[in-house]
C-alpha cells in the first residue's frame, strides 16, 4: 500500500483556553497560539489539533457548539483564524479541527427552533420522544449525571442528551441533519484545514428502539450500549463519499467502548471511512469494582493490564487498519502522574520512559500540551478548586445524593482522575502566571510551574522536551518505527514493558522499566553501539535502573 502523510505525522493537541493568552484577559486565544508556533516547530510536530474554538456557551468547555461557522469571540475572529491557519502552514505544520456533531449546544439555532413545536423545519433534527407513563422514555443516564432525557413543555416531549442537558443529541437518521453536517465540514475544508478529530463519533447511530440498558434500573451508563450502533458504518461511509474523499485530509474518530474489530471496520485500508480512532481501553483500566463509580478510582494502573490493552491494539490493527497513540488528552489526567510517577526524584526519567514506550509503537502519536515537559496532575484537595462539570456533578451525585462514596475518598478519586488535571494553563516560564498571561488566568496554574516550564526545558539538553524532539525525529527517519510489526515480550512481567518491532529484516527492541526498583532482564540486548535512544547516559545491558527506558535497533 502506498503510505499516507498522516502515517508519518506526530500530532500536538492544543487546549486553546489554556495554551497562551495574547490580549490580557487570562484566557488563551488564537493569537496566543500563533505566538507559540516557533516552539512547536522546534519540537518537530507535524500537525496541530485544536479543541473546539467555535461559538459556544462553554457549558462543557466548547463541546457544546452554538454556531459551527463562527469563532468564539473570546478566542478571536474568523480573520484571526484565517491568519492562524496561514501561519501554521507557513511553519510547515497542518491543522486538525475538532468536529463535535453527535450533539450541538441547546443554544444552537437548530435546537432553539426544534424545541418550539413538533412541526417546524428543525423538528426532527434532534431525538424527541413522548413520555412513557409520565416519565422518561428509558433508563439512560447522561455522562455528566442524571437522566439522559430532558422534558420540554412546548413540545410535551423529552429530548435525548448523552452528555449534559445543554448538549442535545442530533438525529442522524434524518438525512437533512447529515447534509447540514457535510456542509459544516466543507466550510472548514474549503478554508484549507487538514482534517478533523471527531468527537464521540461512534455514538451517532443509536440502537434501534432505544431499549433500556440492563443495569442499574435508573440512569444507567449507556456508552457501551450506544457505541458502534447499527448505521454507524453507513454514516461514516456517506461522510467519506460526500466530503472526505474530495480532500487530502486526516481524520481521527474518538470512540469510547469500540473494540479492535470495530476499529478495523472504520479505519480499514479499504473501508473508506476514517483514518484512525482514539480507542479507550488503556485509559479506562480501573480496579474499582463498583459500576456506580464509573471512572472514579485512584489505584495505580496494573502494568500487565496496560500492556495487554496496548498490545492487543498493536497486533489487531497491524496491516489492517491504523492506530492512534496517546497517553493523555484534555479528558484524562496527566500521563506521568497516572502511568508512572510525578515524584520529583523520578519525574523526568519517568516522563521520558512513557514517551519512548508509546512513540516506538505503530500508529500516529498524539502529544497533549505540556506532556513534552512532563507536566503533572495538579493535586487539588477541595471541591471548590474544580471547574469541570463532570468532576463537580459526579461529586454531588455520588457523595451527596446517592451516598455511594464518602467525600474524602471522592476527593482522592478526583485528584487522581479529574479532567481538570489536564486543563491547568500551559507552563511557559517561571515568571508571574507562568508566561501564560499577564492577568489572572481563568483557571489556577499548577504551582510547580516555577520548576516545570517550557523555558527551563528548552534551556536544558537533558529535558523531557529534547527527548520528545528526538522521538519525533526518529519516527520521521525510520520506516521500522512507522511500519514495523509488533511482537510482545513477556506479557506477564509486571515491572517491564518490552516489545520488538520487525521490518524488512531489521529489529527494534524497546525496553521500559515501569518501576522505581532496579531489575535484570535478558532479551538478547545487542551491544551499546546499537542503542537508538535512552533516558540514562550510559547502558548497563541487562540491568535496568529505575524507570530506565531504552531502544536498540539491529539487523
Ligand atoms: O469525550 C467523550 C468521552 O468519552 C467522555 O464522555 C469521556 O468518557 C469523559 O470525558 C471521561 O472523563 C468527548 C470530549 O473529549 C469531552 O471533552 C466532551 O466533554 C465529550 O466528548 C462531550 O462532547
Ligand atoms: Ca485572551
Amino acid at each position: 500500500m502506498t503510505h499516507k502523510w498522516w502515517q508519518n505525522a506526530v500530532v500536538y493537541q492544543i487546549y486553546p483556553q489554556s495554551f497562551q493568552d495574547s490580549n490580557h484577559d487570562g484566557i488563551g486565544d488564537l493569537h496566543g497560539i500563533i505566538k507559540r508556533l516557533p516552539y512547536l516547530q522546534k519540537l518537530g510536530v507535524d500537525v496541530l489539533w485544536l479543541n473546539p474554538i467555535y461559538d459556544s456557551p462553554l457549558k462543557d468547555n466548547g463541546y457544546d457548539i452554538a454556531d459551527y461557522e463562527k469563532i468564539l469571540p473570546t478566542y478571536g475572529t474568523m480573520a484571526d483564524f484565517d491568519e492562524l491557519l496561514a501561519e501554521i502552514h507557513n511553519h510547515g505544520m497542518k491543522l486538525l479541527m475538532d468536529l463535535v456533531v453527535n450533539h450541538t449546544s441547546d443554544q444552537h439555532r437548530w435546537f432553539q427552533e426544534s424545541k418550539q413545536s413538533r412541526d417546524n423545519q428543525y423538528a426532527d433534527y434532534y431525538i424527541w420522544r413522548d413520555p412513557v407513563d409520565g416519565h422518561e422514555p428509558n433508563n439512560w443516564g447522561a455522562a455528566f449525571g442524571g437522566s439522559a432525557w430532558t422534558y420540554v413543555p412546548e413540545r410535551g416531549q423529552y429530548y435525548l442528551h448523552l452528555f449534559a442537558p445543554g448538549q442535545p443529541d442530533l438525529n442522524w437518521e434524518n438525512p437533512a441533519v447529515r447534509q447540514s453536517v457535510w456542509k459544516i465540514m466543507r466550510f472548514w475544508l474549503d478554508k484549507g484545514v487538514d482534517g478533523f478529530r471527531m468527537d464521540v463519533i461512534n455514538l451517532i447511530s443509536k440502537p434501534n428502539g432505544l431499549p433500556d440498558a440492563p443495569e442499574p434500573a435508573n440512569y444507567a451508563i449507556v456508552e457501551p450500549l450506544v457505541a458502534d450502533g447499527p448505521k454507524l458504518n453507513d454514516y461514516l461511509h456517506e461522510m467519506n463519499e460526500e466530503v472526505l474523499s474530495h480532500y487530502d485530509v486526516m481524520t481521527v474518530g474518538e470512540m469510547p467502548s469500540s473494540k479492535p474489530e470495530d476499529a478495523i471496520a472504520y479505519t480499514g485500508l479499504d473501508s473508506n471511512e476514517l483514518n484512525m480512532v482514539f480507542q479507550f481501553e488503556h485509559v479506562q483500566l480501573s480496579a474499582n469494582p463498583d459500576p456506580r463509580l464509573g471512572k472514579w478510582d485512584d489505584t495505580p494502573v496494573k502494568l500487565i493490564e496496560l500492556k495487554q490493552a496496548l498490545s492487543r491494539w498493536q497486533k489487531a490493527l497491524d496491516g489492517k487498519g491504523w492506530n492512534s497513540l496517546y497517553w493523555n488528552n484534555h479528558d484524562q489526567p496527566r500521563a506521568v502522574s497516572r502511568f508512572a510517577t510525578d515524584d520529583p526524584k523520578y519525574r523526568v526519567r519517568a516522563a521520558k520512559m512513557l514517551g519512548t514506550t508509546l512513540h516506538m509503537m505503530q500508529g500516529t502519536p498524539f502529544v497533549y500540551e505540556g506532556e513534552e515537559l512532563g507536566m503533572t496532575n495538579v493535586h487539588y484537595t477541595s471541591l471548590d478548586q474544580y471547574e469541570d462539570l463532570e468532576s463537580i456533578n459526579s461529586y454531588h451525585e455520588l457523595v451527596d445524593q446517592d451516598k455511594v462514596v464518602d467525600g474524602t475518598t471522592m476527593l482522592k478519586y478526583l485528584a487522581s482522575r479529574s479532567r481538570d488535571n489536564a486543563r491547568t494553563p500551559m507552563q511557559w516560564d517561571a515568571s508571574k502566571n507562568a508566561g501564560f498571561s499577564d492577568e489572572k488566568p481563568w483557571f489556577a496554574l499548577n504551582p510547580n510551574y516555577t520548576e516545570i516550564n517550557a523555558k527551563a526545558a528548552v534551556d536544558d539538553q537533558q529535558s523531557v522536551f529534547y527527548h520528545y524532539q528526538k522521538l519525533i525525529q526518529l519516527r520521521h527517519d525510520s520506516d521500522l518505527i512507522k511500519y514495523g510489526s509488533y511482537e510482545e515480550i513477556d506479557p506477564q512481567d509486571d515491572a517491564v514493558f518490552a516489545y520488538r518491532r520487525h521490518y524488512q529484516g531489521q529489529t527494534l527492541l524497546v525496553i521500559s522499566n515501569f518501576t522505581a526498583t532496579p531489575v535484570t532482564r535478558d532479551y538478547g540486548q545487542p551491544t551499546t553501539s546499537k542503542l537508538l535512544i535512552s533516558n540514562y547516559d550510559d547502558d548497563k545491558g541487562t540491568q535496568l535502573r529505575p524507570y530506565e527506558s531504552k531502544v536498540y535497533v539491529f539487523d
